[in-house]
């Protein structure tokens, strides 16, 4: 079922069920190439989420800032190619979400073990803002804090679980957000962790 979550905000409660084992089995691909590790924000933290990514365009942190870059920072090679099970999922997800015609050239992978949060901030580091960014959650559940345009504005939580994807655009594209500690728990296909995908038009 979709849901509207606020303007421009929906939720495909299940929509990746269905390729579940098709993106699992390119996540891991990914990572074989790319592995997983802990940025350091510019000022200074290692970030408690794991990240890599994939497609043309990769985000990236270090102590000089935030940015989108070809080629991953710890091999100096392009980021790994973004499988086709991907892209086609987060087109069919935008287009249920009302963006015909989204292609992503960017899959930021996130990987959350148990106590793993991410605090609240707004994605704008991409190159265009008409395109949504579509969150793909696989995994163990969490909660997500959706929040407005202003730091200080209240939050919603969002329980998200396994196969759930949300199409963030219009309005909601600049909101705040973040995600509450993960849970412990095991899940029978990522074990004791929750991995989130998220597609973005970033160059
Ligand atoms: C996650 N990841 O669950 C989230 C899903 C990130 C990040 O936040 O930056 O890697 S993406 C959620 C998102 C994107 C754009 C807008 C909004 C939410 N929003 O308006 O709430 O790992
Ligand atoms: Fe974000």
């Amino acid at each position: 079922a979709t849901q509207p979550l606020a303007p421009g905000a929906v939720l495909l409660r299940g929509f990746a069920r269905a390729q579940e084992v098709q993106l699992l089995a390119g996540v891991e691909a990914v990572l074989a190439q790319a592995p997983l590790r802990h940025l350091i924000t510019p000022g200074g933290f290692r970030m408690s989420v794991a990240m890599s990514n994939c497609g043309r365009l990769g985000w990236v942190s270090d102590l000089s800032g935030y940015r989108y870059d070809a080629s991953d920072p710890d091999s100096g090679r392009p980021w790994p190619a973004m499988p086709a099970a991907f892209r086609e999922l987060a087109a069919a997800a935008a287009r249920a979400g009302g963006f015909e015609g989204f292609a992503p050239d960017a899959c930021l992978i996130n990987r959350y073990e148990a106590g793993t949060r991410l605090s609240l901030h707004q994605d704008r580091d991409e190159g265009n803002y008409d395109w949504p960014i579509v969150s793909v959650s696989l995994g163990l559940p969490a909660v997500f804090l959706f929040g407005g345009p202003k730091r200080s504005d209240k939050a919603q939580r969002v329980p998200l679980a396994h196969g759930d994807v949300v199409v963030w655009g219009g309005a909601s594209r600049l909101h705040y957000h973040g995600v509450l500690p993960v849970k412990e728990g095991e899940h029978p296909l990522t074990g004791a962790c929750r991995i989130n995908l998220t597609f973005r038009r970033a160059g």
